[in-house]
C-alpha cells in the first residue's frame, strides 16, 4: 500500500467503527500488526478493560489487530498525527526517528530476557519512555518481544560463515540493515506484511523473528531453517498520540498510564505461554531447529556497529549503565 493509501485507509476503517462504538465517551484507536489473540493484542485488551474500569466506562479502548490500520511505519506516522490514539510496536521502527529507542535494540545488548527486565522497567526504561515525548508521541509501557535469531529457506546455519550471500528482511531501521551486514548477509528493510510473499517468490532468503512471530505470521511455512542465535532482545513498546493524550484530563492521563502499567505483567504470563506453544507448532511442522550455535563471533561482529550507532556521550551513558545493570 502507498502512503496516502494506507493512511487513508485507516481513517475510513475508524471512521466506520465510531458508528458502532460503545456506550464510551471516548474510544482510544489501538493499532497492532500481529492477529487476534497474539500476546501484545490480548495485553492491550486487558490494559482497555482497566481503563474502562478505572474510568467508570468513561475511557474504553478498540484494538484494531492484524494491521488493519497499516503497517508499522506508517502507522507510527498516523499515531504522531492523532489519526490513532494508541500503538503497540516494537523499538526497531522508532530507531531513526528517537535516538534513545537504538541502545535496547543493539544486538547482544542484552544478556538474557530477565536481564532486559530490570533494565527496561528500572530508571534507564522510564528515560527512554520519556524519550517519546519530543517526537509527538507518550511512552507508556514496554512489552516483551522474546529473542530474535534468523530463519532462512535456503539452508542451515551452523556457523556465521553460512549466512554469507544470504538475503534477509530487516525492521525498517538502519541499525537492522548494519547488523545484517555485520555477519556477512545482506539486508533489505521492509514491511512486516510482505515478508512471507518475499521468501516465497525468492525476493528474501529468510528473516529474522521470535518464536511467537515466526510461527503467527505463517514464515515457518516457506522459511525451514530456523537458527537460535538470538541477537536481538528487543523490547516492544505501546505508545499513545501526544494529541490524544493531551486532550484528557490529568486524571484520565494517570488513569491511561496506571492501566498500560497493569497491563505489563499480563503480557509477560502470556508471551511465555505463547512462546511454547508457537515453538511447538513450528518443531511439529518439520522446521529444522539449529540450537547449538557459538554466540561468541556474532558478539564480536557487533563491534563495528556498536561504534557506528553509539555516537554520542548520552548514548555511551546508556550502554554502559545498561551493561552495569545486574
Ligand atoms: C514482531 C514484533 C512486531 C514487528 C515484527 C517485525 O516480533 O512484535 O511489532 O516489529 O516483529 O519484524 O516487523
Amino acid at each position: 500500500m502507498t502512503h496516502l493509501k494506507s493512511f487513508t485507509a485507516a481513517i475510513a476503517l475508524i471512521a466506520a467503527s465510531a458508528v458502532s462504538a460503545t456506550a464510551c465517551e471516548v474510544t482510544l484507536r489501538s493499532s497492532d500488526t500481529h492477529p487476534d489473540g497474539y500476546p501484545t493484542v490480548e495485553a492491550v485488551k486487558v490494559m482497555g478493560a482497566e481503563l474502562a474500569k478505572a474510568t467508570g466506562d468513561k475511557l474504553c479502548v478498540e484494538v484494531f489487530h492484524s494491521a488493519q490500520l497499516g503497517q508499522e511505519k506508517d502507522t507510527i506516522e498516523q499515531t504522531q498525527f492523532g489519526v490513532i490514539d494508541l500503538n503497540r510496536v516494537s523499538l526497531g521502527p522508532f530507531n531513526n526517528i528517537i535516538e534513545e529507542t537504538k541502545i535496547p535494540s543493539l544486538p547482544y545488548i542484552f544478556r538474557s530476557v530477565e536481564h532486559m527486565h530490570n533494565v527496561m522497567d528500572g530508571p534507564i526504561g522510564a528515560e527512554i519512555l520519556a524519550a517519546f515525548e519530543a517526537h509527538d508521541l507518550v511512552g507508556l509501557a514496554f512489552y516483551d518481544g522474546g529473542s530474535r535469531s534468523f530463519y532462512n529457506k535456503e539452508r542451515p546455519i551452523t556457523k556465521m560463515a553460512d549466512l554469507e550471500g544470504l538475503k534477509f528482511r530487516v525492521m525498517q531501521s538502519d541499525l537492522f540493515v548494519d547488523m545484517v551486514s555485520a555477519v556477512g548477509a545482506n539486508a533489505t528493510p521492509m514491511p512486516y506484511g510482505e515478508v512471507y510473499s518475499s521468501i516465497q517468490t525468492g525476493v528474501i532468503d529468510g528473516a529474522e523473528n521470535n518464536w511467537p512471530s515466526f510461527e503467527s505470521s505463517g514464515h515457518y511455512e516457506v522459511a525451514g531453517y530456523y537458527t537460535l542465535d538470538q541477537h536481538l532482545i528487543v523490547p516492544e513498546v505501546l505508545v499513545m498520540s501526544k494529541s490524544s493524550y493531551d486532550k484528557l484530563s490529568a486524571d484520565d492521563q494517570m488513569a491511561v498510564r496506571a492501566a498500560a502499567k497493569a497491563s505489563v505483567p499480563v503480557m509477560r504470563d502470556l508471551w511465555a505461554e505463547r512462546e511454547k506453544v508457537s515453538e511447538a507448532k513450528v518443531r511439529a511442522a518439520g522446521v529444522e531447529i539449529i540450537t547449538d550455535i557459538d554466540k561468541t563471533p556474532f558478539i564480536e561482529a557487533m563491534v563495528p556497529v556498536y561504534e557506528k550507532y553509539v555516537t554520542t556521550d548520552k548514548l555511551k551513558d546508556l550502554v554502559t549503565r545498561i551493561q552495569a545493570t545486574e
